[in-house]
Order: C-alpha cells, then sequence, then structure tokens
C-alpha cells in the first residue's frame, strides 16, 4: 500500500458501477489503490480485474467459482475467498478508507453494515440498501461516524448542491428522471413491451435490474426514498419532475426559493470520483456538456397512471416500517420474472400492489425483521408466480 493514496474496496466489481469506478481509479492511479474486489458470478471479468489492479483481496460470491478464481491467481501475492459472508467480512478489514458498494439488490444490505460499523467511508451505490433499512442505516452511520456519499447520480446532484449550505434549510429536492425507453407510450402499449425493449435505455448504460427499473420508474421510486434517508427530509419535501435529456441531475429548493441544480454530461464516473475525492474536486477528461450541441431541457410531470410503481413507492415511504423492504423484495422476484417474459411489463406493477397489501406489516422493524420480511415477501411473490 502506498503512502498518500487512498485505499479502495469495491463490492460489485464486475457490474456496470463497478467496472466504471475502476475506470476512474485507473485515470487517477497516483491517488486510489485498489485493496479488495468483490463479485457475485462473474469469474473471467473478476480474473482479470485482478491480474490488471492488484489488489490484497478477491471474493467471488458463487463457491461454485472459488477453484477457479484461485488457480487464476496463483502467481499473485493474493487472498482469494468465496462466499457471501466473506464479503461482508471484507467490507469491515481495516486496510480500506472507502468501501463502494456497487452490488445489485438487497445483498447490498449485511456487506453494508459492516463497512459502517467498520467507520468507512462509504461510496453508496446499491441503492437498495437505504431503501430496505434507511432508519437502521442512518442509525449506525452516525454512531460510526462513517460519511455515506452516494453515488447513484441524482443523489449525487443533491449532495453537491448541498456542499456549502450547512444550516441552510432544505425546502425541498426535486429528483430528475428521464422517464426511461416507454415515456411516450401510452397503457395499451405498455401492455405488449417486451424486456429487450426495456433494457434499451435512452440516456445511461446500467445493469439489467436497474434498467428494468427505470423503464418501470421503479428505481425513481427507489431514489426518492433514498433521498428520504440521505437528506432528511420527508415525503412532501420531495418531487419528482422528468426531464428526458439527462442534463440536470437533480435539484435543491432552499427556504428562500432558490433552486440549485448539477449538470453535465450523463456519465456515473463522475458521481462515483466526487464521492471517492469529496470534498475535493480533481481534474478529468470527461466528455464536457456542449450547449450548442443541446439546446433544450425539458420538464414533464410525471404519469402514476402509466407508472404506477412510484406512486407505490411514496406509498411505502409514508407507510414506513417494513413496507419499503416488502416493496423491494417484491419488485426483485417479479424484475427478474419480467426479465425471463415469464409475466408481462404492466403485471409486475399489479403483483406488487398485491403483495404490499398481503405482507405482513412491522410499523417498528430491527434487523431481524427485515431479513425476516425478504425472506416471506420473496416466497411469497414466488408462489403468486407459481415459480
Ligand atoms: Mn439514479
Amino acid at each position: 500500500m502506498n503512502e498518500g493514496k487512498q485505499s479502495i474496496t469495491i463490492l460489485g466489481s464486475t457490474g456496470s458501477i463497478g467496472t466504471q469506478a475502476l475506470e476512474v481509479i485507473a485515470q487517477h492511479s497516483t491517488r486510489f489503490d485498489v485493496y479488495a474486489l468483490t463479485a457475485n458470478n462473474q469469474a473471467d471479468l473478476l480474473i482479470e480485474q485482478a491480474r490488471r489492479f492488484h489488489p490484497e483481496i478477491v471474493v467471488i460470491a458463487n463457491e461454485l467459482h472459488y477453484e477457479k478464481v484461485k488457480t487464476a491467481l496463483a502467481d499473485l501475492p493474493m487472498k482469494v475467498f468465496a462466499g457471501t459472508e466473506a464479503i461482508a467480512q471484507v467490507a469491515g478489514m481495516a486496510e480500506a478508507d472507502i468501501v463502494l458498494t456497487a452490488m445489485v439488490g438487497y445483498a447490498g444490505l449485511k456487506p453494508t453494515i459492516q463497512a459502517i460499523q467498520a467507520g468507512k467511508r462509504i461510496a453508496l451505490a446499491n441503492k437498495e440498501t437505504l431503501v430496505v433499512a434507511g432508519d437502521l442505516i442512518g442509525k449506525l452511520a452516525a454512531q460510526y461516524k462513517a460519511a455515506i456519499i452516494p453515488v447513484d447520480s441524482e443523489h449525487s446532484a443533491i449532495f453537491q448542491c448541498l456542499a456549502g449550505e450547512s444550516g441552510n434549510a432544505i425546502e425541498k429536492v426535486i429528483l430528475t428522471a428521464s422517464g426511461g425507453p416507454f415515456r411516450t407510450k401510452s397503457l395499451d402499449e405498455l401492455k405488449n413491451v417486451t424486456s429487450a425493449q426495456a433494457l434499451k435505455h435512452p440516456n445511461w448504460t446500467m445493469g439489467a435490474k436497474i434498467t428494468i427499473d427505470s423503464a418501470s420508474m421503479m428505481n425513481k421510486g427507489f431514489e426518492v426514498i433514498e433521498a428520504q434517508w440521505l437528506f432528511g427530509v420527508s415525503p412532501e419535501q420531495i418531487e419528482v419532475v422528468v426531464h428526458p435529456q439527462s442534463i440536470i441531475h437533480s435539484m435543491v429548493q432552499f427556504a428562500d426559493g432558490a433552486i440549485k441544480a448539477q449538470m453535465g454530461v450523463p456519465d456515473m464516473k463522475l458521481p462515483i470520483l466526487y464521492a471517492f475525492t469529496y470534498p475535493d474536486r480533481v481534474e478529468t477528461k470527461f466528455k464536457r456538456f456542449d450547449f450548442n450541441s443541446c439546446t433544450q431541457l425539458t420538464f414533464e410531470q410525471p404519469d402514476l397512471n402509466r407508472f404506477r410503481n412510484l406512486g407505490f413507492a411514496y406509498q411505502a415511504m409514508r407507510q414506513g416500517g417494513n413496507m419499503p423492504c416488502i416493496l423491494n423484495a417484491a419488485n426483485e422476484i417479479v424484475v427478474s420474472a419480467f426479465l425471463q417474459d415469464k409475466i408481462r411489463f404492466l403485471e409486475m406493477s399489479d403483483i406488487i400492489e398485491d403483495i404490499m397489501q398481503q405482507a405482513h406489516f412491522i410499523p417498528h422493524p430491527t434487523y431481524e425483521d427485515y431479513i425476516e420480511t425478504d425472506r416471506q415477501v420473496r416466497e411469497l411473490t414466488r408462489r403468486k408466480l407459481s415459480l
């Protein structure tokens, strides 16, 4: 470990955020070192990344790939582990300064808690962690003095708008939404859209799960819940505006009516880098916004009749307790069923609505309650889908 460098653990290094984070690290190699890399299943890419970035620790969650990874890296001085428990342990290792949580879904919860308890700076890209257990995460972060810096572009934008505003109350936060690939489709047309169509996002390149969530606007719903916990605002203080160009990444309105926006070309590398270097900004060669090529920024209201998930997220947030956890678990199951073409696009919302009514509501859940809720709701949803 070189002196003066920030040492980074990437949980989920083979996903979209993970690979972009490694690009950022490669472009700023005088500032950053990789301490650990973890992946779920993509053994080949993990091996390639480990050979290039020389982390001290490599973890593959799927134990079936352990021998392969271990053998492929045997000539290098690094430790190789397998299993989800190892990922949680690595997240709390003392040697790393920053932990980027870039894994997909609920799986991010436990390692994020470990990293918080170790007092790390958390570059938070796994939004499900805050959706499922935002109150718990917030309390733990305060208790262990772990800074949580958002990587999600909207929340990074709000975070950037709030720099230098400590003591100034937020009147509201305004999350922008691209509207996704189906923004202009009618309800009738939405009945027959396919997963292949849903996977073509107009502005952002992301993993499959979040791309479907973007098409259904569940992603924006999750981001509303995420904003509640990150910025301590009430549901009434969070507004969503559809902004198809994705140039304004989000905004904050203050008590005097002033609105601050953070703008730029859509590129996740900027929020990733900012989470690593905050409060500093460092020079980059990222593409610059060109006012000549983009002469119009437009805004629309989100349509909650066509995109019911956004309404469900507000409802879950207002109900609180384990309801956002219920919402998340049901969503993970229906998205995976839709990706396998087992259900239709609009059925995802119908099923989520039913599950929110049927699942056992707990007003003040503990960590164990979240675990149990997640397990039960997945089972309930699978049964409903006869999966
Ligand atoms: Mn986002």
